[in-house]
């Protein structure tokens, strides 16, 4: 599309403190939704095979079903009446939604009717992008997010199989698709964002292919205008290109390291993604969407926007406040901007706990609010923190398999998943949770992982914690160090 032709448009202008992928406060409280209406696809990421979600916004896996736009529609509606803090409806697969734009564009402009009140989102590979800008622009989209794996058409042909471009009826492959595919994507950001489209770029971080790179992405990505850069761990397809090649997903370290160095150039950096389904529903981290199927939604009662507009303005006080409670600490030097995560590197051992390097690394088990609130055998995930002491991190999110599986499964293997807990957690030197029984308990210690069982404040609980291991590693005159408590 031209540009000039667009220069009539509207504008758009995103809000933040609603959306709970582009606010890290906005996702303690609020739900975003995915409507799977989007099979096909117009290019081949080697990370990718097509029976399985796109891994550009989703963890491999099929969706359960696909949706036509009417179909989607009526689903949220039905879920916004029961889940009232809904406030993000996004189309992210299972294909490109922009390679399936008729039934995109339906779906938003039904869900638009239908459900005012909601955000609407787009995920898209960018190839098509500037043919929808005006589009995008007319319906309000406020938030649009480009997968970027790079910049380099060299590395980017190591990424993708091929690109095929609708116009010409042509498939291009290797360099040349690469950079067919780069250009479409950098002149999309450029023109979202000068529309005051809020885009939020992901790179999918694939070890030895653009570890090395995304820094050069994350710079050239915010000289363009983008709000916000997610990497995201490569999560690799059965029956992919990189599952037959035997290529490995990113070690957390890996990870820390490559977002630290993007921070470095200046993006504000997304840490708790949690690389939903094309058909999640609900907080990040928390999938409901058995919850809502089609017999549970006949029986939805009707939609509430008064109802919704209460309990929305309820949690966006609550995240204000958090908001006003972190600037406070910012200010104060005790919290870590999030964009630059001050003292989280990888590259020295997380848990120094004497001198100037005096950096620890905490798990915690949390259902969301910021708060350590869940017990250690239901937790899906645990969020992982680092702290001087001082300033409070937040670093990222580590899945796991949950230890308890409910009565039905008890008798499951345990201890292997215990061990794959433990293990993810290896660079961790304490683990928050609501309770833990005496098993986990007693391997997580020998692991060198102190559990602490102590509901509260997260960020309280951290200082208070690093203060007392301070205090009890230091040495006394005459000593060379104490004993940690409990280790
Ligand atoms: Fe969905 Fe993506 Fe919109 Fe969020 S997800 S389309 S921006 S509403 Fe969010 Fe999920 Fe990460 Fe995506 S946690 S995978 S970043
Ligand atoms: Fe798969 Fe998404 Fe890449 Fe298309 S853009 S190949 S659906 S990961």
């Amino acid at each position: 599309m031209n540009l000039a032709s667009e220069a009539a448009c509207p504008t758009v202008s995103g809000d933040i403190t609603k959306h709970p992928c582009y606010s890290e406060e906005a996702h303690r409280y609020f739900a975003r939704m995915h409507v799977p209406v989007a099979p096909a696809c117009n290019i081949q990421c080697h990370y990718c095979n097509r029976k399985f979600d796109c891994a550009n916004e989703s963890r491999p896996g099929v969706v359960s079903e696909l949706l036509s736009p009417e179909e989607a529609t009526r689903k949220v509606e039905g879920v916004a009446a029961q889940l009232l803090q809904l406030s993000v409806v996004g189309i992210a697969g299972p294909g490109d939604p922009l390679a399936n734009a008729g039934q995109t564009f339906r779906t938003f402009r039904g869900v638009r009717g239908a459900v005012p009140d909601v955000t609407l989102c787009l995920s898209t590979n960018g190839l098509t992008l500037m043919k929808h800008i005006g589009e995008i622009v007319e319906l309000g989209i406020a938030h649009v997010t480009i997968t970027i794996n790079a910049v380099d058409p060299d590395i980017g042909s190591q990424i993708y199989g091929w690109v095929y471009d609708e116009e010409e009826n042509r498939k291009y492959e290797g360099r040349e698709a690469a950079s067919l595919l780069i250009s479409r994507q950098l002149m999309g950001l450029k023109a979202l964002s000068d529309k005051g489209v809020l885009v939020k770029v992901n790179s999918v971080l694939i070890p030895g292919v653009n570890d090395g790179h995304l820094a050069v992405v994350s710079r050239t990505v915010k000289e363009l205008g983008a709000f916000m850069h997610n990497i995201m761990p490569l999560i690799i397809a059965p029956g992919s290109r990189y599952e037959q090649e035997g290529r490995l997903a990113p070690t957390p370290r890996l990870l820390h390291a490559v977002q630290a160095a993007c921070g470095e150039e200046g993006s504000r950096i997304m840490r708790h993604c949690r690389q939903c389904r094309a058909d999640a529903i609900g907080l990040l981290g928390e999938d409901r969407s058995e919850d809502f199927t089609r017999e549970k939604l006949d029986s939805a009662p009707m939609l509430d926007l008064e109802a919704r507009r209460q309990m929305q303005s309820d949690l966006e006080e609550k995240v204000r406040q958090l908001e006003g409670r972190k600037a406070a600490r910012i200010a104060a030097g005790k919290m870590a901007k999030t964009a630059d995560c001050a003292c989280a590197s990888a590259e020295t051992p997380p848990d120094e706990v004497s001198g100037a390097g005096y950096r620890l690394r905490v798990a915690v088990a949390s259902r969301g609010e910021g708060r350590v609130n869940l017990h250690f055998g239901h937790a899906k995930e645990f969020m992982v923190y680092e702290t001087d002491g001082e300033i409070v991190s937040f670093l990222g999110i580590r899945k796991v398999q949950a230890y308890c599986q409910g009565r039905a499964n008890c008798n499951g293997d345990k201890a292997a998943t215990l061990r794959e807990i433990i293990a993810g957690l290896s660079d961790c030197s304490a683990l928050f949770s609501a309770g833990i029984g005496k098993v986990p308990e007693a391997k997580l210690r020998a692991a060198g992982i102190i559990p602490v069982v102590k509901p509260g404040a997260v960020e309280e609980l951290l200082l208070e914690h690093a203060k007392y291991e301070r205090y009890l590693l230091s040495p006394l005159p005459g000593e060379t160090g104490r004993q940690r408590a409990g280790s």
